[in-house]
């Protein structure tokens, strides 16, 4: 069934999408669904069976109950190891076990002796103590060489680079496994009725996965994969799709491999696509239509408005001048500058800074004097650097919007909580200042990290250090170690914590903005921290967020680590992000897509920087 998103629109405020997927209510779950403008979703609601798949998983399931999980988690680790691993501490265990049946004569002896046990205990941390007790000796030297013993385990089992990778490697073949056993070809996995949903029926989470699956080299299953892109996609469909979402999974992820893997068929599909998306452009003012009928060949707005979102006609860009480059044909990159060039002099900006939504008859913006870094406005700023980066820094016009944009948040939205003094980006609503940011914005430091290496002023790599702690404890400050989706701040330093959640805001969609911008940190730094904490990230999407026969699901509570309410939805972004930025981050091999090479679109699907034209 179709969800009447423009009846849902007015009902719920709360934004999903880096561009705002406008909230429908899916209400045989009791839960939002992150889904909007025309081409909302097509829902199936779970069968009966379904339902009590649902029943039985959730509160008495292996993800959810914490004493079989820690059993579980432990088992998962042994399994992770390497044989060398295992052996070795096999070995070392047996050791420990001999010296400490050696040292238990010793010990007994002692402690039948004059003292008290607890004395003994004390007396035995101090080792001059222990050296005038009888048979102190030996027992020093196997003290001494269990400690050894002991931190030559720790150093086998604790987690260098490549255990984290192989980890991040493990979990998108958990996430993997979920979607070919219940979701195959379908746009996203419901893992927890083992089901699937549709929202435009083009495999939605195959394609945004490819690249991924490249990129950490698991062969077979993109080989798989791309068999069922050769047989069975085809964009020849009666179905209305979103063109910014359109654009940047599929346009985006085709492109993508089609550049990692020379494979000519992903260029193919993508022309195809790129042409089919083309009459979303002919409106009165060539500000694009949300939807496309890939099939029909038509574009409309959304039912309840001629407005289309700021952020999805300005973060398409990439992905067309892209595909114009390798087809040779000018127009795919024509209507997108156009579009630029017509948002670079519209009026209704505040120092820089735009509003969210623009209207496909006047292309005037609308609803002007709300001004966001979140949700319909983030990837406007996130592109504006990228394409500037993308066509050789020669684009003067994207440059100054950006440096523009970026005064005017320092000016208007950078505050620091009253607390613990953490830099956090609010909005602004006409004049008024809310102390409130998506974690759709943790986008930010990793552009502004990125900016700065591309030769932009240093006080964005400042800022952008301090954004990058306050995204970090957006994550830490929660009883699940998971961020919620909208993080609200305490300005006065009574307040006590730093940040609030709202009972509305307290979901996790498993959302990659925080480990992309720790990916770019950790590129330009090399501060291991920033590794680490990704690493903690992706241990509580294990420990929250894995559904033990496969998948992972959005959460409905990042607040209780008892009951985290799991949602039954794996969002495609959660491969083609999420575990794609965490892969990187974890890897040392500064080669693989260098920043210097590559651009990532607003999807994490590498595109190249184009190279110089000859002088
Ligand atoms: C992704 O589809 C993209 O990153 C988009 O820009 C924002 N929303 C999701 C991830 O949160």
């Amino acid at each position: 069934m179709f969800l009447d998103c423009g009846r849902k629109l007015e009902k719920t405020h709360a934004c999903t999408g880096r561009t705002c997927k406008l909230h429908a209510e899916r209400s045989w779950e009791g839960q939002d669904a992150n889904r909007g403008s025309s081409s909302c979703k097509r829902m199936y609601p779970p069968s009966r069976k379904d339902f009590i798949s649902l029943t039985l998983s959730d509160p008495h399931s292996h993800a959810y109950n914490n004493g079989k999980h820690r059993r579980q988690s432990c088992w998962r680790k042994w399994k992770q190891l390497s044989r060398l691993q295992r052996s070795l501490i096999l070995f070392l265990l047996a050791l420990l076990l001999i010296l400490g049946l050696l040292s238990y004569p010793s010990i007994t002896e002692q402690w039948r002796g004059k003292q008290s046990p607890l004395d003994a205990q004390l007396t035995c941390t101090r080792s001059e103590s222990v050296s005038n007790l009888h048979g102190a000796g030996f027992l020093e030297e196997t003290q001494t060489s269990s400690f050894i013993i002991f931190r030559l385990f720790l150093f086998v089992v604790s987690t260098g680079p490549a255990d984290r990778l192989e980890a991040v490697r493990d979990a998108f073949r958990h996430a993997w496994k979920g979607y070919k056993d219940h979701a195959w070809g379908h746009d996203e996995l419901k893992p927890i009725s083992k089901s699937f949903s549709e929202w435009f029926g083009l495999g939605l989470t195959l394609i945004d996965s490819l690249d991924t699956m490249w990129i950490m080299g698991l062969k077979e299953e993109f080989a798989e994969a791309r068999r069922w892109v050769e047989k069975e996609l085809s964009f020849d469909k009666n179905v209305d799709v979103n063109l910014f979402e359109t654009t940047i999974r599929i346009l985006g992820g085709l492109l993508s491999c089609y550049h990692l893997s020379g494979d000519q068929l992903f260029l193919e599909k993508a022309k195809d696509l790129g042409s089919r998306l083309m009459p979303a452009f002919k409106t009165p003012s060539k500000i694009p239509f949300s939807d496309v009928n890939i099939g029909k060949g038509t574009a409309h707005p959304p039912r309840w408005t001629s407005d289309s979102t700021v952020a999805e006609v300005t973060s398409i860009q990439l992905e067309f001048r892209e595909l114009s480059r390798l087809t040779q044909e000018p127009q795919y990159q024509e209507v997108v500058n156009e579009v630029m060039k017509m948002v670079h002099t519209l009026p209704g900006k505040h120092d820089g800074l735009v509003p969210m939504f623009i209207n496909t008859n006047s292309g005037q913006f609308t609803h002007k004097g709300v001004f966001t870094l979140g949700a319909r406005a983030d990837s406007y700023y996130e592109y504006l650097l990228k394409q500037w980066i993308q066509g050789g820094k020669t684009e003067d016009d994207l440059l100054e919007d950006y440096l523009q944009a970026i005064e005017g948040v320092k000016k208007h939205l950078v505050r620091k909580t009253g607390p613990n003094m953490l830099t956090f980006i609010g909005e602004l609503s006409h004049n008024r200042f809310n102390a409130k940011m998506d974690h759709l914005v943790c986008f930010l430091p990793g552009t502004l990290a990125l900016g700065a290496h591309n030769g932009l002023p240093g006080d964005h790599m400042d800022l952008a250090v301090q954004l990058m702690e306050t995204c970090h404890q957006m994550y830490v400050q929660m009883e699940t170690g998971l961020s919620p989706e909208i993080a609200h701040f305490s300005l006065q330093s009574s307040d006590g914590r730093d940040v609030v959640v709202k009972p509305a805001d307290r979901h996790n969609l498993l959302r990659p903005e925080t480990v992309e911008s720790l990916f770019y940190m950790y590129r330009f730094t090399k501060d291991t921290k920033y590794r680490d904490w990704g690493w903690d990230i992706l241990q509580n999407f294990n420990k929250y967020t894995k559904i033990p026969d496969g998948g992972y699901t959005s959460i409905n509570n990042v607040r209780d680590p008892v009951n985290p309410g799991p949602r039954d939805k794996m969002e495609s972004f959660f491969l083609g992000e999420t575990l794609k930025y965490l892969y990187l981050l974890f890897s040392d091999d500064m080669k693989l897509l260098s920043l210097d090479k590559y651009i990532f679109n607003t999807e994490a699907h590498p595109l190249p920087i184009w190279p110089s034209p000859p002088k």
